[in-house]
């Protein structure tokens, strides 16, 4: 019935004009006359929403009828970006709004940037969620994300006078067109209470949670389109509301108060996202956050499960859970409970149920972003997933015991529970021992998970351990990011690599074309002019056009050392005022990222960055051969601008520290050449692009760890480095702090004394690798040719791929494809 109603579903310009007028009017109330360019991006997306959703209908369908097998994603964040742009590239629908506005005098770029950035992540962990769930539509996999519905996203980072200061992320403040709420599939969730162990007459026992407070979680569904197919899966992101009990049982204006109180506390659980990206804070309400988003998805999935069978022994033939990092770790316990307390399933066989049904992803080694929960905290918010928690160990711990008896030190380093004078839960033990996958997310950090961070469950369960290296999609990252060289690319090639990357390999025919060559230079200078407009737009000047663009662009952490690219700056200004003459390629450094709002050090490294580019691009001797940027609030919206720009892409983490990076494949697949360290899949990246078209330095991990062991000293290196020590004094002098001269002391004196990262060890090999990039970039022929190797054998790090791999050997998924006439 729906397939006649063109206006809502038809493809021709046609309809599609129909479809936008009629949401004008009819969505938002507004005829042409007296609509905005808020208007017009609204009323497109609800009717490019609307093609999605009888693809939606049928989806879901599809499933059920097959009884597909799906996964379910579970993960406290997912960084998707912007929707518009990208369903209309997946539709193949972008060119014909694009030219249908043209003639109204409009412009789909203008109309795109009317949509607000969601930042329902922190980093990495949550694009790669972004990217998964567009891969596993393309592919025609059955999958469901399931996060959380923050209020406020990420921050929006201001820089002002060179801080960081932080403000509110409101980004549902104009609403959002492409979420549905599904009240009536809304959930209760418990916490606190106690636990009643109540005898039957047969003599069993079961366990009953009581005096619980209860929330509910309200889901909201965004579609996610597969590229050219009718796949449609969902992101069930929950939001809190308060349940029903706030708001009765009012009898005075004292438990009025309280109601309303508590009803905003409740609300409360979803309201934001917590900034701090790979350190563990261990706040209640987090809990509460990551509690809540499992218990809304596991109930959501025993009911979907239930509707189609009557029983759940098929539970891990049906569905794979995947945990994204720890955080939804407690899903274990949860899945456990849920099978014994409210299914009367035996421990034996819902223990077998949920190992079969669970993966775990761990994404990071920094054991300060190891979550551990204190036992206090977690009995009284979460009293039965505790005992659950302690019965799981207890029977753990007997395997143990059965393995090695009599030792009770590795007991102790295995054992869920860690003891000390406040015991805690760790939260990586849980889902190690309640899956049957655990995986890093690169062959080096996969490697480092089984000899470093996990050896004692390595020993005992070999078999359990494997690596999928990450990738990143390139409909966004290549496609709709960077329309030109898209293109060039198509024509040579044909357009099957935005299906299958691996078909770039085909560019490398073009490798000696000087047509193609000189296409792909133009190119990168038209990427770099959008660049350069918005870098002048925020601060004021132009950068020149024919300088390296440098950019490191991640979140602000001590071990992405961004304070060693900005060592290498200062040095490099050194070497120009000593000697004026000497001819180093002009260069603009461009930085971006976030520091988590309580990392004062992160802070303080923006800070010196800002400081930096103040004195160095106001030194007249300098002119445009030194600039530096800092660009404030970066996100994906913004990186979507940046990385296409790019010439070199900082890569630099210590060695050992990154557990995978994803920005570094993105720019590798947008003709940027890597400046990287031997780290995460920085090593992959250089073995397909070849060793030769990478800049690589510094110490290797076990290099690192060696002379971790054998006690290392900065000084050492400091003393041995005269362009190091020159650049450390001047910091130190107050140079780029006059007014505060002392401003960068802790800065200085961490690299002096600690030196953690181990700046000191890796700066003069840096410092060699970024001499060799200037004089490669004098040479645009051997530039280009290394750019094109790098296009040419990224294929490796499309998603897809990732996806494929995660489906045949973890999940055991096969695609299920949707027809709609079916
Ligand atoms: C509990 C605090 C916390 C929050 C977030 C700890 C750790 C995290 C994330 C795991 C941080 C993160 O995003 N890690 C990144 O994950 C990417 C995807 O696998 C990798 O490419 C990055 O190397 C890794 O830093």
């Amino acid at each position: 019935v729906v397939q006649n109603h063109s206006s809502r579903v038809g493809m021709t310009p046609e309809d599609l004009e129909q479809s936008v007028l009629e949401h004008l009017f009819y969505t938002c109330g507004k005829d042409l006359r007296s609509a905005t360019p808020l208007d017009v991006y609204r009323a497109i997306s609800h009717a490019t929403r609307d093609r999605l959703v009888h693809r939606w209908l049928q989806s879901k369908r599809t499933y059920f009828h097959h009884e597909a097998k799906r996964v379910c994603y579970l993960s406290a964040e997912f960084l998707i970006g912007r929707a518009l742009a990208q369903n209309l590239l997946n539709l193949g629908i972008y060119h014909l709004a694009e030219t249908s506005l043209d003639h109204r005098g409009l412009t789909l770029k203008d109309i795109l940037e009317e949509e607000l950035d969601p930042g329902l992540g922190n980093g990495g962990l949550g694009r790669l969620a972004a990217c998964f769930m567009e891969s596993l539509a393309t592919l025609q996999y059955p999958a469901y994300g399931y996060g959380i519905r923050y209020e406020f996203g990420i921050f929006d980072q201001e820089i002002a006078n060179g801080w960081q200061v932080e403000r509110g992320d409101d980004w549902l403040r104009r609403g959002n067109p492409w979420e549905v709420p599904r009240h009536e599939l809304s959930v209760g969730v418990n916490f606190y209470g106690r636990v009643e162990a109540r005898v039957h007459v047969d003599g069993t026992k079961s366990m009953h949670w009581v005096d619980t407070q209860t929330v509910i979680g309200v889901p909201y569904d965004t579609p996610i389109l597969g590229y050219q197919n009718n796949t449609v899966n969902t992101l069930r992101l929950w939001s809190a509301k308060a349940s029903k009990e706030f708001n009765f049982s009012v009898f005075n204006d004292g438990d009025y108060r309280r109601a309303v109180e508590e009803k905003a506390l409740s609300e409360s659980i979803s309201k934001v996202l917590y900034p701090n990206d790979e350190s563990a804070e261990g706040k209640e309400l987090r809990l509460k956050q990551q509690y809540f988003f499992v218990a809304c998805s596991i109930a959501d999935i025993i009911r979907r499960h239930k509707k189609r069978f009557d029983t759940l022994d098929n539970l891990p033939d049906q569905i794979a859970i995947q945990l994204n990092d720890t955080h939804p770790a407690i899903a274990v316990a949860e899945l456990m409970r849920v099978l014994i307390d409210e299914e009367s399933i035996a421990w034996e066989k819902a223990w077998e149920l949920t190992k079969a049904a669970t993966g775990f992803t761990n994404h990071t080694l920094l054991p300060e972003a190891l979550e551990k929960w204190p036992v206090p905290m977690f009995e009284r918010l979460l009293p039965r997933i505790l005992q659950i928690i302690y019965e799981i160990n207890r029977r753990f711990l007997l395997e143990v015991h059965v393995k090695w008896p009599n030792d009770d030190e590795r007991k102790r380093r295995l054992s869920i529970i860690e003891e000390g004078p406040v015991k805690h839960v760790r939260m990586a033990h849980l889902a190690v021992v309640g899956s049957h996958s655990v995986n890093g997310v690169a062959e080096l950090h996969s490697e480092l998970v089984c000899t470093q961070l996990m050896p004692d469950f390595h020993d005992m369960w070999p078999q359990r351990f494997n690596n999928k290296t990450n990738g990143v999609t390139p409909r966004r990252w290549l496609l709709q990011c960077n329309p030109d060289l898209s293109e060039a690319l198509t024509e040579r090639i044909s357009d099957g690599w935005a299906r299958d990357l691996s078909e770039l390999t085909k560019i490398l025919e073009y490798k000696d074309d000087t047509e193609f060559r000189a296409e792909v230079r133009a190119i990168k200078r038209k990427n770099k002019e959008r660049l350069a407009k918005v870098i002048e737009s925020r601060h004021g000047f132009k950068p020149n056009l024919d300088s390296i663009f440098d950019v490191q662009v991640k979140r602000l952490h001590e071990y992405k050392r961004q304070l060693l690219n900005c060592l290498h700056i200062i040095a490099l200004y050194q070497d120009m005022k000593e000697n004026p003459e000497s001819d180093r390629a002009p260069r603009t450094f461009i930085f971006g990222g976030k520091a988590a709002p309580g990392y004062m050090m992160a802070k303080l490294h923006i800070k010196l960055i800002n400081d930096v580019a103040d004195i160095i691009n106001h030194d007249p001797a300098i002119r445009d051969r030194i600039k530096v940027v800092f660009l404030s609030n970066y996100n994906v919206s913004l990186a979507e601008i940046i990385i296409p720009g790019a010439d070199i892409s900082e890569q630099i983490s210590m060695a050992g520290k990154e557990a995978s990076g994803t920005g570094n494949m993105k720019f590798a697949m947008n003709g940027a050449l890597t400046v990287g360290t031997l780290d995460g899949a920085n090593i992959e990246i250089r073995e397909e692009v070849g060793a030769e078209n990478f800049f690589l330095f510094g110490l290797k991990a076990d290099e690192v760890r060696g002379l971790k062991g054998s006690g290392y000293n900065p000084n050492h290196y400091i003393e041995r480095s005269p362009r190091l020590r020159r650049a450390l004094d001047l910091i130190a002098s107050g140079f780029f702090s006059p007014d505060d001269p002392s401003r960068f002391q802790p800065v200085v004196n961490e690299l002096r004394n600690l030196d953690t990262y181990m700046l000191c060890a890796d700066f003069d090999d840096y410092f060699r690798a970024q001499f060799e990039v200037d004089q490669c970039y004098r040479d645009p022929e051997n530039w280009t040719s290394k750019v094109i190797e790098n296009l040419g054998n990224i294929g490796k790090f499309s998603s897809d791929r990732t996806i494929e791999q995660y489906c045949k050997e973890i999940w055991n998924l096969t695609p299920c494809p949707i027809d709609l006439t079916e």
